[in-house]
């Protein structure tokens, strides 16, 4: 079984349940802007837009949807109250499309989960302010990797609290993959320095590097990812592939701001954003999908080993809007 099993068809359902909180909130909030409406009006569109902003889809985001959807009321001429959350799914679902990035989907030529083969290991360095879900996308992360039958390694290059290095050790015994660690305290780089060499030695496919997301102060945090980059590249030239920032989703806004800030002190190339379930705040997905040059690649709907989804954009938008 290839990975795109693990993450794509069979997913809808969850999907749907773990977006269901944010779903509600939308659905009922458009339910109370449309009561005694028969078609889509400025009071509407005004309500529409307030609905969207408080679902913290942002607000550049937000006027390009209702700009979209009045461009499209004045060729429908008429679009009835029924038909609105139909047409806001489709546009918002055009808006994300129209921009490439991340549009590559699980099982088409240039997806994320085909590792090239001339990049092994192929290095994920996974980072994110403290509590985002680092460690738990990693286990997930790795979870797939190795049910997919590759032999992957676990870093726990976040040495600043004793209990992360026994929590990433923890998912480690539970999926099974090797975990290499030091003891608290000790040099990050000199842990990300220590698994790529291991994984070298014993062939790994995959190697994901936990760090930390608390340190002094911000510039310190920034240089110490600096240096575990450049350790890396000592033992693996490519490395690291994926600098993947993980996110917060029920943070709503801060999430963004935080891709924002992270983005210019360190170079991302993919975005994870968790808890999605649980939070009303899932619009957020919309806003930095459209507005980020970064991909979403991944979206946690859960606490679960198999909670961890791959971000297609229709496929969310149709299951935030689907009824
Ligand atoms: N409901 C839900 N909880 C999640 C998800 N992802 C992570 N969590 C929970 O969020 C909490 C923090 O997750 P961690 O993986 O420890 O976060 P971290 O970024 O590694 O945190 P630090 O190591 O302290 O920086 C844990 O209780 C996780 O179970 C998700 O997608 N859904
Ligand atoms: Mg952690």
């Amino acid at each position: 079984m290839s990975i795109f099993d693990f993450f794509s068809k069979d997913k809808k359902e969850d999907l749907d349940k773990g977006l269901q909180k944010t779903k509600e909130n939308v659905f009922a909030k458009i339910a109370r802007a449309v009561v005694s409406k028969s078609k889509v009006d400025e009071e509407v569109l005004d309500n529409l837009e307030e609905i969207l902003v408080t679902s913290d889809v942002g607000v550049e985001t937000t006027l390009k949807i209702i700009e979209r959807i009045e461009h499209r009321i004045a060729n429908d001429k008429y679009v009835n109250t029924n038909e609105l959350t139909t047409v806001l799914r489709e546009e918002i679902a055009a808006l994300l499309l129209d921009n490439p990035i991340g549009n590559a989907e699980a099982g088409e030529v240039g997806n994320f989960h085909t590792l090239p083969s001339d990049q092994k290991p192929y290095v994920i360095m996974v980072v994110g302010v403290n509590g985002v879900g680092k460690t738990t996308t990693i286990g997930k992360l790795a979870h797939h990797f190795k049910k997919d039958g590759k032999k992957v390694f676990l870093g726990a290059a976040d040495t600043f609290r004793a209990a992360a290095v026994e929590q990433l050790c923890i998912w480690g015994e539970r999926i099974g993959v090797d975990v290499v660690k030091q003891n608290m305290g000790s040099d990050p780089a000199s842990v990300a320095f220590d698994t790529l060499t291991s994984a070298v030695a014993n062939q790994a496919d995959v190697v994901i590097i936990d760090t930390a997301g608390r340190l002094h102060n911000k510039v310190g945090l920034m240089n110490e990812l600096t240096k575990i980059k450049n350790v890396m590249k000592k033992v693996v030239p490519h490395a690291p592939n994926e600098v993947l920032l993980v996110l917060d989703g029920s943070t709503g806004q801060n999430a963004y701001n935080q891709a924002i800030e992270f983005s210019k002190a360190t170079e991302i190339t993919a975005l994870a954003i968790t808890k999605l379930d649980g939070t009303a705040k899932g619009g957020v997905v919309i806003g930095i999908s459209d507005q980020l040059q970064i991909p979403v690649k991944y979206i946690g709907i859960g606490e679960g080993l198999d909670d961890l989804q791959v971000f297609r954009k229709r496929e969310f938008v149709e299951s935030l809007f689907g009824n």
